[in-house]
């Protein structure tokens, strides 16, 4: 495609994909609200704040694809996330709308259904049951794109990541690793299909200790190639297991479901 643009690019994956998607496009369109850096050859830096409409829909005209990684990535204050993950996704899908409606990959998290037992094995039918505010404002921007689906034909890929870092570091992540080459060759995948929808697609490796059901993503011809159990003796010896009553061992969504709602005030 001519021009590609990725949101929070800044971000720990946004770094990473900046890297990775370059071959896809002509021209890389970056952004985050934090610097990112000079352009090098083939891009385009604009810093703005996905809560800033008119910066928005400037950031999105011309864009041919986008991979919005931009917003609030952990529990915090409802106010931040309101203005990055609520605000921001609002202001992102009016801007498609009015040019051109780019095919989008959203950055969905495995925090919309982290009040799961680790025991349940999902499909992308199962309800919500998100593990705090962050949780619930991806919810929030699942349904949303959704909705611009149903009544505009805007098409989205629904990725629920699970950990996308260089590898997994801790017992849950065995089963919730995404590993970069995974995540890059599904977004090839969803840029290359005919025709897309909005289909909810689970963001993990092919890992043996797996949670969640892909099977409805067929369609893309997309298949996860990394396995973290190659990484289990590596953890069993770094880490203790968490014992069963742990949340880290309790939950999908782990940590997470032990998040206070943070004050507004501090
Ligand atoms: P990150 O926190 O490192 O990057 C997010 C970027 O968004 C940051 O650079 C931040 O400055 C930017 N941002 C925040 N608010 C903004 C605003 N109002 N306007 C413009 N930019 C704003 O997070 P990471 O790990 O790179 O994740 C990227 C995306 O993937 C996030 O949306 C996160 O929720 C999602 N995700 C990531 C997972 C992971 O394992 N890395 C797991 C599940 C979801
Ligand atoms: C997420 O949604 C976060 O953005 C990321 O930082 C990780 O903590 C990940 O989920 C996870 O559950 O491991």
């Amino acid at each position: 495609m001519k021009r590609l643009l990725i949101t929070g690019a800044a971000g720990a994956l946004g770094r990473v994909m900046r890297e990775r998607l370059a071959p896809m496009a002509t021209i890389l369109r970056l952004s985050d609200i934090a610097p990112i850096g000079a352009a090098r050859k083939n891009e385009e830096i604009v810093q703005c704040d996905l809560a800033d409409a008119k910066a928005v829909h400037a950031l999105v005209e011309d864009c041919d694809g986008i991979v919005h990684l931009g917003g609030v990535s952990v529990e915090r204050k409802f106010s931040q996330i309101v203005a990055g993950n609520i605000v921001g996704l609002y202001n992102l899908y009016e801007a498609a709308r009015a040019h051109r409606m780019p095919r989008i990959v959203f950055a969905s998290s495995n925090h919309t259904i982290g009040f799961y037992p680790q025991t349940e094995r999902l499909s992308v039918d199962h309800p919500y049951r998100p593990d705090g505010l962050y949780g619930v404002s991806k919810c929030f921007g699942e349904s949303l794109a959704q909705m611009y689906h149903e009544k505009f034909g805007q098409e989205t890929a629904l990725v629920r990541i699970g950990s996308c870092v260089a590898e997994p570091v801790n017992h849950r992540m065995l089963s919730t690793w995404f590993s970069y080459d995974d995540f890059v060759s599904l977004i090839e995948a969803v840029f290359r299909a005919p025709k897309l929808g909005c289909p909810v697609i689970w963001g993990a490796s092919n890992n043996d200790a797996g949670w969640w059901d892909n099977s409805a993503a067929g369609f893309l011809g997309w298949k996860p190639k990394d396995n973290a159990e190659i990484f289990r003796s590596k953890i069993e010896a770094a880490c203790e297991r968490p014992g069963p009553d742990d949340s880290a061992a309790r939950w999908q969504g782990g940590l997470f479901t032990q998040d206070p709602i943070f004050p507004e005030d501090e």
